[in-house]
């Protein structure tokens, strides 16, 4: 009887521990955002927030995130190199976060389509709650642009020409053109020249060394070998449909 007795009362302290543990965990880290849906994982120690995707170009202090929030008292930004791109502003109620004077420039400097951001909140219950951010980013059209030429001088023996009319003839000088633009739509390349009766142009997809957007080396050839011994001036230009970047280059056709 005595050992029941203990049996009962070691069970009835278990489960006061578990009712104590349980008023515990449920009072702790009372902060709350008060939103829901998708993109908001409260689910975890450390929750994620995933903010609906934002123009990459908004203006300096325009809100970009904004939300109710409960019991939270303080604010602390771990060190990441993406803080300098928003501006994180807490009030007794809301917490949101604004375009800062850097943000336009986020995606030329960091080379990446989302904005990262991590905050511990201090709660009101004295503990803290760490939220995970992500700002997906909308591409805006830039103009594509040529990556410098080292050597600008393409020298063509006319004779390799008349053997070979396949032949490129920029095989050691590159030209490449490229466009930041993470939309494939806003990135894809097309190349001219003004001299399409000198020069038949080609392009091919390189792997970009910029690590975001697209990257074309352009493949050069004669029209044919009918063409006079001398020095040209070419203008190279590459479009992604709406903006144009050119470039000079000297042929000499020896
Ligand atoms: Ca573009
Ligand atoms: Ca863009």
């Amino acid at each position: 009887m005595g050992q029941l007795t203990l049996g009962l009362s070691h069970l009835t302290v278990l489960a006061l521990i578990s009712v104590l543990m349980n008023t515990f965990l449920v009072n702790a880290q009372d902060c709350d955002f008060l939103i829901e849906g998708e993109g908001i994982d409260k689910t975890g120690t450390e929750w994620k927030i995933t903010g609906e995707p934002i123009s990459e170009e908004l203006g300096t202090q325009t809100i970009i995130w904004n939300a109710p929030s409960e019991n939270v008292v303080s604010s602390t930004a771990a060190t990441h190199p993406h803080n300098k791109y928003l501006t994180g502003h807490r009030y007794n109620s809301r917490y949101e976060y604004r375009a800062s004077a850097s943000f336009s420039d986020f995606v030329s400097v960091e080379r990446r389509t989302s904005i990262e951001r991590s905050v511990t909140f201090g709660c009101a219950d004295g503990k803290d709650r760490k939220v995970n951010f992500t700002f997906p980013l909308i591409d805006v059209n830039d103009a594509p642009f040529f990556i410098s030429i080292p050597d600008k001088a393409i020298n063509v023996n006319l004779e390799e020409i008349e053997n070979d009319p396949d032949k490129i003839i920029n095989e050691n000088v590159a030209i490449n053109a490229a466009d930041i633009d993470f939309n494939p739509i806003n990135s894809e390349l097309t190349f001219a020249s003004d001299r399409p009766s000198l020069l038949r142009l080609a392009w091919e997809e390189v792997p970009s060394s910029l690590g975001i957007g697209q990257e074309f080396g352009a493949i050069l050839r004669l029209n044919s070998t009918d063409v006079l011994v001398g020095r040209y001036s070419v203008n190279l230009f590459c479009t992604d449909g709406q903006y144009t970047a050119s470039t000079n280059l000297t042929i000499n056709i020896l």
